[in-house]
């Protein structure tokens, strides 16, 4: 009896999920269809987020954070998201040897994803591979992404659980970041605590939480303080990731997230579809050319060409 591979990736098959991984990475189209017979299989997972400027320890911490649910027995999916950036030239490799020591662990799955080369975008391709993880049953998926409010690797929508870390220290940076962050921080780390400067920054983070916008959910972000290297703060910190996912089901949340989670896929996915195939029927017999030529020398206007066009494919 022959498995396909979503029925191996199902059964949690390894090298099953690589591959899918590999193709979506490389922007196969096969991938798309063993996503499809996935879909009914996600949607258990908890996937959590972690966030940061380069070099504040988010990949020493993903490392703790793993031990901590392994002791509970749980699966973990790890995602880790590298920016290529000057700062961290070394990044996969400093991830790799962090984690390493996981990597023999049947219950611990790492991926680590180069900005480069993916075809339909890092965070579509990072989404589809939550998906694969989430439908190989792992308890928990962790994303980890360089720096707040990138476009490009921004997937706030497609985790349950934000946590932001920061660094003492980090001076005026923060004036510049906290916009961004405080929004999308579930949960706040201050790591490398051994560095001091912690409390004040505590202090000043609690101050722009509570000035900023009530959230809907009631939910007060927690600020934990860390020395990840040392392997301190790690088990209230994950007792709060824990806490969170508990409100959110108590309260229906998770299902309301999920359900905007999955009308932004849908929408992302429509979107690049259509595009890439009002693109290509343009190109067709050079009529973007002409649509280009008669833009520029006023012949026609881009609103009455945008009408045509739309009247040719969705008639009324
Ligand atoms: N002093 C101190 N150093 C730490 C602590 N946590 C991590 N580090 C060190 O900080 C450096 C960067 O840690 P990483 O875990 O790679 O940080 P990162 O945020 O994942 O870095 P990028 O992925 O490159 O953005 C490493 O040398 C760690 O050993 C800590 O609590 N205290
Ligand atoms: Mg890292």
């Amino acid at each position: 009896l022959r498995m396909s591979l979503a029925e191996k990736i199902v059964k949690g098959d390894i090298k099953a999920a690589s591959r899918l991984i590999r193709d979506i990475d490389d922007g196969v189209e096969s991938a798309i269809d063993v996503l499809k017979e996935l879909y009914v299989m996600t949607g258990r997972a908890h996937i959590v987020g972690i966030t940061g400027p380069p070099g504040v320890g988010k990949s020493t911490l993903l490392d703790k954070i793993i031990e901590v649910f392994r002791k509970e027995m749980k699966t973990v999916g790890v995602i880790v998201v590298d920016p290529t950036s000057p700062f961290s030239g070394g990044a996969i490799l400093g991830d790799r040897i962090r984690m390493q020591r996981h990597s023999t662990d049947e219950g611990v799955f790492i991926h680590s994803l180069a900005t480069r080369g993916h075809v339909g975008g890092i965070a579509r391709s990072t989404h589809d591979i939550i998906k694969v993880m989430d439908a190989m049953g792992k308890d928990i998926i962790l994303v980890e992404t360089v720096g707040v409010g990138q476009d490009e690797v921004d997937i706030g929508n497609a985790v349950d659980t934000s946590i932001v870390v920061l660094v003492p220290g980090l001076g005026d940076d923060i004036q510049a970041i906290k916009a961004g962050i405080l929004e999308i921080g579930d949960i706040f780390v201050i790591n490398k605590c051994d560095h001091g400067g912690a409390d004040k920054l505590e202090q000043e983070l609690r101050m722009m939480l509570e000035m900023g916008a009530k959230r809907g959910d009631n939910w007060q972000p927690p600020i934990y303080q860390t020395e990840a290297s040392m392997g301190k703060g790690i088990e209230k910190l994950v007792a709060g990731i824990q806490r969170h996912r508990n409100l959110q089901q108590q309260k229906g949340l998770y299902q309301r997230r999920e359900r905007e989670r999955a009308r932004l896929a849908f929408w992302e996915i429509l979107k690049s579809s259509v595009m890439t195939k009002l693109q290509q029927q343009l190109s067709l017999n050079g009529e973007l050319d002409r649509i280009e030529e008669a833009l520029t020398t006023r012949e026609k206007d881009p609103y009455t060409l945008v009408e045509e066009i739309m009247q040719k494919i969705m008639p009324r």
